[in-house]
């Protein structure tokens, strides 16, 4: 019991340390995000830009599996949960991910607790939260942090995606992507 605790306390100082060694490393110059890019959809509330992009299943690691295995595609999970059978539910899972940026200065916004909602309108089915795990493409830096998950999306079907933090909320709607 007591070893167990030692070692869920260490986990956390050694995740606590590299967050921290992220943080030193980019300290002064806050890494811009939440550009206009193919595929990606944008929304502004009061204070935040919201960027949607919904894509094929990405590969996601923990950053001891990233350092162990050293993946040069897919990304990396800071934080949260990978959702259950991520990448066994063959062609209508979908990486569903949203950038968060400061509205005015386009400063992405690493330490947010967003809710993301989706809802399939094509089969009128009920909204699903989606489990968040922040992530970050590997090779890619703290420019490409973002929230989300895979999710299941099947191909052709029309969602609403709608992002809460805070109270400010923004919807989008989005076809699902047919596989690539
Ligand atoms: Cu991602």
């Amino acid at each position: 019991m007591n070893a167990i605790r030692v070692l869920m306390i260490s986990a956390a100082a050694a995740a606590l340390g590299a967050l921290a060694l992220t943080t030193t490393a980019t300290a002064g110059q806050a890494a811009v995000g939440c550009k206009a890019e193919a595929g990606v959809q944008l929304a502004a509330t009061a204070s935040y830009r919201y960027a949607l992009h919904v894509g094929m299943p990405e590969k996601m690691y923990t950053p001891a599996q990233v350092r162990k295995m050293h993946p040069k595609q897919g990304e990396v999970m800071l934080r949260g949960s990978m959702s259950m059978g991520g990448m066994s539910m063959g062609g209508s899972m979908r990486h569903l991910e949203v950038q968060i940026c400061s509205k005015t200065t386009n400063a992405v916004i690493t330490n947010a607790n967003p809710a993301i909602v989706v809802v399939d309108t094509t089969a009128k089915g009920m909204p699903m939260n989606v489990p968040i795990a922040v992530m970050q493409g590997i090779g890619k830096g703290v420019a490409d942090l973002h929230y989300g998950n895979n999710v299941t999306m099947p191909a052709g079907h029309r969602f609403t995606v709608t992002i809460d933090l805070k109270g400010q909320r923004a919807s989008f709607r989005v076809t699902s992507p047919k596989t690539m």
